[in-house]
């Protein structure tokens, strides 16, 4: 690597990026920044000081990216979300500075395991999944481009919980990341600011008064986004709810030391606790306090960089964009009404029309249960002024409304924000959509049906308003951290051009999928994935797998829309079959599962502790051999995923058709060279586009039937009764045959009456399917040509690509060019 610009105007002894200098580095940061002689520093030590010495090298961007930004008056994005579920650090941003094969002679020279020290990295698990995700693999594909961006989020001092399976069933353990690692953020002491909750409005003429009855001080973190090439760092600024200054004084001087540390506390509990949930849990105040801690902070912070910046508040919308990770903080549109309003003396409608240029807002999904609603009374007693503020925004949309006629009652009473028939309610997602000037779906499929479903309405009323972005990956973790082989592969066969940046470049493959030489590669490829899945699976769970069985991997939250249960069908009637004919020509299988479940979502968990119980009751009856393992690996994660999906053959987007919104995973293991066995779900519809029927699974009901079968009345027994092999699934799932030592644990699981999902109407395309996936599989050039023909055509799903079109159609944001920034010296 080139040795960088200094920050100009200043001299100063400038870190430079060969393994000499980065081993004098590590040492130097053991002794002098953290204090313990390297004769005793324990990997963990070593990992630190190894992440001091790379964020020094990372500083400067981060330095150099601000003040580019700010010299350049460049319009800036902000993208609001309760979650960013990063994953770990360190081996990511010296893959995106270029200095990671410096990083390992340095270990090497110091006689260190690097490995080794790289795990002992904890994945901060600050989301629950698809969305949390999204929203890193966004800020990476953002700093990459170059796009002037900031995250904003919360600092939990508590993660995701760690998932343990204790006899068979989830436990949920306390994750504490921040224990360890802060060598990644900078503490920003001097960014703090208060947040308000409570107390009433007075009326002052035509102005308005909020006094609040309780305040909090949100602290700053910034999180350093590196972005591949090294050119370009972002911040992530994470906000942790302090109560240090605001401590109650008062019972303090009257001796009552308890009584003040317990508020302090309780002040803190705010930034304490991921919510474990991945579709609402409406009516938890905390969770709405924790939204709008968020909010508040993060928009006063805006506010004051403008400010900084112009000084001119009028023309905030000029200068920027703020992006709202669905309906979680779209508190922010009233906070940053209020504040032009009560605090900046603007006009009602000059406030609203800068707010609504401002707001663009993302759905993440179709399912009307799963959106946000929050009580009029919990929200007049906590954020009185918002609520006045959400009246009027609603008032002043109604009557434009009216104004306009031709909508009845009836139409207006349903796209009010405030829901008036199950209580009073507000409806974030409303308010989302009138206060935003852009709402996009996550896959072509999902923005079609928001249009038609949810937000039919609101397209008749604003039908300019909404468009689609289809989600996307970043390849930089989910190819070059997370499949060094694949990694190697692709720089050998794709030649000049870095695919880490042109994703495209991927279709050259197409030409090579059918040559023998080039599948035999991949096919030691895929192996060596496969063999490091199988080694973690028999160090941690104790269990044999062999690596040359087809890996069939359904890895996500576990939800009775992504139809777990349909997999274990699968499993079951596979075994009954293999059972009936043992001679029969088996395609071993080796069934793999991970996932949380909310804490408190009964049927998720139980469905958990059937993918356990049928995986002992089949890896343990010998007659099956090896042709069945079935594996439930605990904990899933960022950095689980990592290891699980470059190893997948056959991955598993089984949701009924209609209820993914797009789904991300299906996009990470086509691009790992797997097949995906799929519904006409989300991005799979797109996936399949891409790839063609020939190497691609898809199998069930399409929306349209899925939809007619609901209105006709669906019968599941109807299907039960026609089919044997679903009936004897159905029988031995719900009669205890996996569970005897209590034969009723399962007997609500699949539903025969109920059925939601409509497992039973897809169960026997899904069988049929699977089987022609087995005979794809004995054909080894066949199965390897379709896996290169996949990672040939994904480069539409970069993220980078989902960033480019937020930024051409909602944002409206240019990247810093090259004078603005210069790229490092070649
Ligand atoms: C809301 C209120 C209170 C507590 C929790 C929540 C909450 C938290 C997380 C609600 C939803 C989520 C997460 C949703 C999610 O991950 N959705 C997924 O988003 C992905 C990215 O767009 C899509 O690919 C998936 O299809 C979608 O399920």
């Amino acid at each position: 690597m080139a040795p960088k610009l200094p920050i100009s105007g200043y001299d100063y002894v400038m870190p430079k990026p060969d393994a000499e200098t980065i081993r004098k580095s590590i040492v130097y940061k053991l002794i002098f920044i953290l204090g313990v002689d390297p004769k005793d520093a324990d990997e963990h030590q070593w990992l630190n000081a190894a992440m001091l010495a790379a964020r020094d090298l990372i500083a400067e961007d981060f330095l150099k990216t601000r003040r580019a930004h700010i010299e350049n008056s460049k319009r800036m994005v902000y993208y609001l979300s309760m979650e960013f579920l990063l994953g770990r650090s360190f081996v990511n941003a010296l893959i995106n500075e270029g200095v990671y094969a410096e990083f390992e002679e340095a270990f090497k020279q110091l006689d260190k395991e690097f490995s080794d020290v790289c795990e002992q990295e904890q994945d901060p698990g600050l989301g629950n999944g698809g969305l949390g995700r999204l929203a890193a693999c966004f800020l990476d594909s953002l700093a990459t481009l170059r796009i002037p961006a900031m995250g904003y989020g919360i600092r939990y001092q508590y993660g995701m919980f760690k998932q343990e399976i204790v006899d068979g069933q989830q436990v949920e353990k306390p994750d504490l990341w921040l224990d360890q690692d802060l060598a990644w953020q900078f503490a920003r002491p001097n960014k703090q600011y208060a947040v308000s909750f409570g107390g009433q409005v007075l009326n002052m003429g035509d102005k308005k008064e909020w006094h609040p009855s309780e305040e909090i001080s949100a602290w700053a973190y910034d999180e350093i986004i590196p972005g591949y090439g090294g050119d370009v760092a972002n911040p992530l600024r994470l906000w942790a709810a302090h109560a240090g200054n605001l401590f109650d004084l008062a019972d303090f001087n009257r001796g009552d030391y308890a009584s003040a540390v317990r508020a302090q506390n309780s002040d803190e509990n705010i930034s304490r606790v991921l919510y474990p949930n991945d579709s609402t849990e409406s009516g938890r105040e905390l969770r709405l306090k924790q939204e709008y801690f968020l909010v508040s902070a993060s928009v006063q912070d805006i506010i004051a960089r403008h400010k900084c910046r112009l000084a001119n508040i009028r023309n905030l919308a000029d200068e920027v964009a703020i992006h709202l990770n669905d309906t979680h903080p779209v508190l922010a549109i009233p906070e940053l009404m209020r504040i032009l309003i009560d605090e900046e003396g603007l006009s009602w409608t000059e406030a609203w029309n800068i707010s609504c240029k401002v707001f663009s807002y993302t759905n993440h999904t179709l399912m009307s249960e799963a959106l946000e609603t929050w009580s009029v009374d919990l929200m007049g007693r906590l954020l009185p002024r918002h609520l006045d503020i959400i009246f009027e925004i609603n008032a002043y949309f109604l009557n434009a409304l009216r104004a306009i006629g031709n909508f009845d009652d009836e139409f207006v009473r349903r796209v009010s924000i405030i829901d008036e028939t199950h209580g009073r309610r507000v409806r974030m997602g409303w308010l989302a959509v009138i206060g935003s000037h852009k709402v996009n779906g996550v896959a072509k499929i999902h923005s079609d049906l928001m249009v038609n479903t949810i937000f039919a309405d609101f397209a008749k009323i604003f039908p300019e308003r909404f468009t689609n972005v289809t989600n996307g990956v970043t390849p930089r973790r989910w190819i070059n951290i997370a499949n060094p082989a694949l990694t190697a592969f692709l720089d050998k066969h794709l030649g000049e051009q870095d695919w880490r940046l042109h994703l495209d470049n991927l279709v050259k493959l197409n030409d090579k999928a059918d040559d023998a030489q080039v599948q035999a590669e991949f096919a030691e490829v895929k192996k060596a994935a496969k063999v490091r899945l199988a080694d973690y699976i028999e160090k941690e769970l104790d269990i044999k797998v062999n690596p040359e069985a087809l890996f069939d991997i359904q890895i996500k939250r576990i939800h009775e829309y992504k139809r777990q249960a349909l997999n274990v069908m699968h499993i079951v009637d596979r075994y009954n079959k293999i059972l009936e004919n043992p001679d029969a020509d088996w395609q071993p299988r080796v069934f793999i599962f991970a996932g949380k479940a909310a804490s408190a979502y009964y049927m998720a968990k139980k469905i958990i502790r059937l993918i356990n119980d049928v995986a002992k009751f089949i890896n343990n009856d010998s007659r099956i051999r090896d042709l069945i393992k079935v594996v439930y690996i605990p904990n899933y994660s960022v950095s689980l995923a990592q290891i699980i999906i470059p190893a997948a053959d056959l991955h598993e987007q089984i949701s009924l058709a209609g209820t993914e919104a797009s789904g991300t995973s299906n996009m990470k293991f086509a691009l790992n060279g797997a097949i995906c066995m799929g519904t006409l779900d989300g991005a799979n519809v797109e996936i399949l586009d891409k790839v063609g029927a020939e190497h691609c699974y898809i199998f069930g009901n399409t929306v349209e039937q899925v939809e007619e079968i609901r209105r006709n009345g669906y019968d599941p027994l109807s299907y039960i009764e026609q089919d044997h092999d679903l009936r004897r699934v159905v029988n031995q799932i719900s009669h205890g045959t996996f569970s005897p030592e209590e034969p009723t644990r399962y007997n609500d699981v699949l539903q025969p009456y109920g059925d939601h999902y409509q497992l039973m109407a897809d169960f026997r395309s899904y069988i049929d399917t699977q089987a022609k996936a087995d005979m794809h599989f004995k054909d080894k050039a066949a199965w390897n040509r379709s896996a290169l023909i996949n990672i040939a055509n994904m480069g539409f799903f970069s993220s980078d690509r989902s960033i480019a079109d937020y930024c051409r159609d909602i944002w409206y944001i240019k990247p810093l060019t090259e004078k603005e920034l210069p790229r490092r010296p070649e």
